[in-house]
């Protein structure tokens, strides 16, 4: 026995794409990007000769996903007959009351695992895929809580959306927390994932997380897409993980220390972003563009202006900039100038006295567009 199958998870259609500051006409190319992401997907599991997809969870997004998004995935599975497709609900789609998965009448090639422990799913001779759904969207138990059945001499696999807690990235929310050295225990060849964004093939422990198949934040910038997995009689597993996506993220960090203008913040700006979107269709590409460095008050780099000049220079779809430099001129220097500039230094240094942290961000800014205005600046928001 030799069986493939293809697997992704974190498709996350209908995804606002607000977070990468897009709107209108690019928040639509984006979102029909995903839908053409799980039709390659498809086109790709049945070139392959593969016997089913495998979706870990987070197919769509619950709050934004509609009749529309319903009707999409049935005529896109219903295509891939008689290839099987196994659904694995995650937290922003969890089998709730209501969802898209539970009203829907799914073709007969589409297994919903719909319990909160493992089921299994024969998928060949030999070959049982077990699968859970989360229920509800702040679920928190183990998925490998049950091992998996008797020891028939076939091979195992999991499909659940959880974190796996040994490899957790900073901030990432925990449902389904587990952990790799579970895998195996349970009896499992390997466990196919969804959750965290970025893939993780681990041989060694069975663990594979696909990574989201086109990037939804600018820090998905590796190569993503499914990845195939061959089973072996004998429960050797192997991963192949495709690079298919046709989405780019990016981020270019622009040095502005030394910038005397706004023309050299522009131009900082726009050399960063050449050399960070080198060689990316530039027309699929999301690039965030941040700005180090002590300024000068008096520079108006507004992040719009810098947005647009970007976007301009390079041709790319979406520019999204980050003002992380900070102020050059210290309060105390400037408010030892006997002009309007230096009371209103003054002004603000008396109002910094025994501020909190939140008030203080908050002065900064009066003092960044102050200083802006007075220096006669068209001042922008940043
Ligand atoms: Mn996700």
């Amino acid at each position: 026995m030799s069986i493939r199958l293809l697997h992704i998870a974190d498709l996350h259609l209908d995804r606002a794409f607000a977070g990468m500051g897009c709107q209108g006409e690019l928040a639509i190319r984006r979102r029909l990007g995903l839908r053409d992401a799980l039709r390659r997907a498809g086109q790709t599991a049945l070139e392959r000769g593969c016997s089913a997809v495998t979706i870990g969870g987070d197919l769509y997004e619950h709050d934004r996903a509609g009749a529309a998004t319903a009707a999409f995935l049935v005529e896109t599975f219903a295509a891939w007959q008689p290839m099987q497709v196994l659904l694995a609900p995650g937290n922003h789609d969890a089998l709730l009351t209501g969802s898209i998965y539970s009203r829907t009448e799914w073709p007969a090639n589409v297994h919903l695992f719909s319990s909160e422990t493992l089921s299994p799913h024969q998928l060949a001779d030999g070959l049982t895929v077990w699968g859970l759904a989360h229920l509800e969207p702040a679920w928190q138990g183990d998925p490998l809580a049950s091992p998996a059945g008797s020891g028939d001499g076939g091979v195992h696999l999991a499909l659940f959306h959880g974190a796996e807690l040994g490899s957790r990235p900073d901030g990432k929310s925990i449902h389904g927390p587990f952990r790799s050295a579970d895998i195996r225990a349970r009896g499992f060849a390997a466990a196919l994932c969804g959750h965290y964004h970025r893939r993780r093939v681990d041989e060694a422990s069975g663990l594979l997380y696909p990574g989201s198949p086109e990037p939804l934040t600018f820090d998905e910038d590796e190569a993503r897409g499914p990845v195939i997995v061959s089973i072996a009689g004998d429960g050797t597993v192997d991963y192949e993980p495709l690079a298919d996506n046709r989405w780019h993220a990016c981020t270019a960090v622009a040095e502005v220390g030394d910038a005397r203008s706004l023309g050299d913040v522009l131009q900082a700006a726009c050399a960063a972003a050449a050399v960070a979107c080198g060689g990316r269709d530039p027309d699929r590409t999301m690039l965030r563009v941040d700005l180090r460095g002590q300024i000068d008050q008096a520079v108006p780099a507004d992040t719009f202006t810098v947005e647009t000049a970007v976007r301009d220079g390079c041709g790319v779809a979406g520019v999204r900039v980050r003002d992380l430099t900070s102020p050059a001129l210290s309060v105390a220097a400037i408010g030892a100038e006997a002009t309007v500039r230096g009371a209103f230094a003054r002004a603000v240094a008396e109002a910094a006295e025994g501020a909190g942290d939140d008030e203080q961000r908050l002065l900064d800014d009066a003092l960044r567009y102050g200083l802006q205005a007075l220096g006669g600046a068209e001042v922008g928001l940043r």
